[in-house]
C-alpha cells in the first residue's frame, strides 16, 4: 500500500475571533510533537510551516462583520494552499488559527472533490453551529460564520472562494457536539435542516450510536473532511479555546468519536482549530488534541503498533 503523506499547514491568525490568541495554535500544536506522533504511527508528515496574512487589527464591526478584509486575505491563502495538498494526493492538516479558516480549507477539499468526482462529507466537532449571517450575528465575529458562508449564505467575496457557489450544500455536514446555538443562528438552521447531533443527542442515545448515525452512508468514494473546533471537548480536559461551553464530550467520548472516524478508512483532510495557548495551561489543551489526533489516524488501545 502506497504510503500516506500528511501535510501540516500553519496558519497562525486570530483574525475571525473574539479573544486573540488562536494565533499560536500552529506552534502550540508542533511543540506538542504533533508532526512526530504522526511519523510514528507510519504516515510521512511534511510541514510546510505557516501562512502568512495581515495583522489582527482589532477593530469593531462594519456592516456586522469584524475585519472582513483580513479574513478574506487569509482565507484566500488557505484556500491555495490546501488544494494545492489534494491535488499533489496528500492528506493536508490545517494547524488554525480560529475556525473562520474552514472557509478556506473546506473550499478547497470542495473543489477537489468536483474536480476528482468524489462525494464530500464534513463533520463539524464543535460546541458552536457558526451558521450566523451578518444579520444574525450577536459579535460580528466571522469564526461563527463558516458554516453558513460556505453554504452561500454570506459576504461575496468569502462566498466565492472556490470553483463553485455556493462552495458546499448544508446536507454534506454532520455537526457533533453543539451545545451553543444563538437565536437568529437556531432559525437559520432549522430553514436549512442541518444535520445536527447536540450535546442532548449524545446524552440521550450516547456518543456511539450518534457516530453510527453521523458516518451513516460513506462509500468508497466518498472523502471525509474533519473540522475539529478544540472546544468540542468539555472545557474541564481542554480550557485553552477562547470560547469554552460547558457540558461538552469527555475525553472517553471524544477518544471514541475519533476512533470511530479512523474505522471507517475515509479520512481525507483535518482543520484542527481555536486552540487559544493564551487559556492553556502547561500546553495541556495542545498535548490532547494531539491524542486525539492521533486516534483519528488509528491510533486505538489494542491495535497492532504498525512494523
Ligand atoms: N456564536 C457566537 C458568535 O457568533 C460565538 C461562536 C464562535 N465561537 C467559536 N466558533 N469558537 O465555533 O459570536
Ligand atoms: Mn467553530
Ligand atoms: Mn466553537
Ligand atoms: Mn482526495
Amino acid at each position: 500500500m502506497k504510503k500516506q503523506v500528511v501535510a501540516l499547514v500553519g496558519v497562525p491568525t486570530d483574525i475571525g475571533a473574539g479573544h486573540r490568541g488562536a494565533s499560536m495554535g500552529p506552534e502550540a500544536l508542533r511543540v506538542a510533537q504533533l508532526g512526530e506522533k504522526l511519523r510514528r504511527r507510519g504516515m510521512e508528515v511534511v510541514d510546510r510551516g505557516n501562512l502568512h496574512g495581515p495583522m489582527n487589527p482589532w477593530q469593531p464591526p462594519e456592516d456586522g462583520y469584524r475585519h472582513l478584509p483580513e479574513v478574506i486575505a487569509w482565507n484566500l491563502a488557505v484556500h491555495t494552499a490546501i488544494h494545492q495538498e489534494l491535488q499533489a494526493g496528500r492528506l493536508p492538516i490545517m494547524l488554525g488559527g480560529d475556525h473562520c479558516l474552514a472557509i478556506g480549507s473546506i473550499s478547497a477539499v470542495a473543489r477537489h472533490c468536483h474536480e476528482q468526482e468524489r462525494k464530500l462529507r464534513v463533520l463539524w466537532l464543535d460546541a458552536h453551529a457558526d451558521f450566523n449571517t451578518s444579520q444574525v450575528t450577536p459579535s460580528g465575529n466571522i469564526h461563527g460564520m463558516p458554516v453558513a458562508c460556505l453554504c452561500g449564505n454570506g459576504p461575496r467575496e468569502l462566498v466565492e472562494i472556490g470553483d463553485r457557489v455556493p462552495a458546499v450544500t448544508p446536507d454534506v455536514f454532520r455537526q457533533i457536539g453543539i451545545r451553543s446555538v444563538d437565536e437568529g443562528e437556531k432559525r437559520l438552521v432549522r430553514q436549512a435542516k442541518m444535520d445536527i447531533y447536540d450535546m442532548r443527542h449524545i446524552d440521550e442515545v450516547g456518543m456511539k450510536r450518534t457516530m453510527e448515525e453521523a458516518l451513516e452512508g460513506l462509500d468508497e468514494n466518498t472523502h471525509l473532511h474533519v473540522s475539529f473546533d478544540v472546544d468540542f471537548l468539555d472545557p474541564s480536559i481542554a480550557p485553552g479555546v477562547g470560547t469554552t461551553v460547558r457540558g461538552g464530550p469527555t475525553y472517553r467520548e471524544a477518544q471514541l468519536c475519533m476512533e470511530m472516524i479512523a474505522d471507517t478508512g475515509r479520512l481525507g483532510s483535518l482543520d484542527i482549530v481555536e486552540l487559544n495557548p493564551a487559556y492553556d495551561k502547561r500546553n495541556r489543551t495542545a498535548r490532547l488534541a494531539v491524542e486525539l489526533v492521533e486516534s483519528l489516524f488509528g491510533k486505538s488501545t489494542l491495535m497492532r503498533e504498525p512494523d
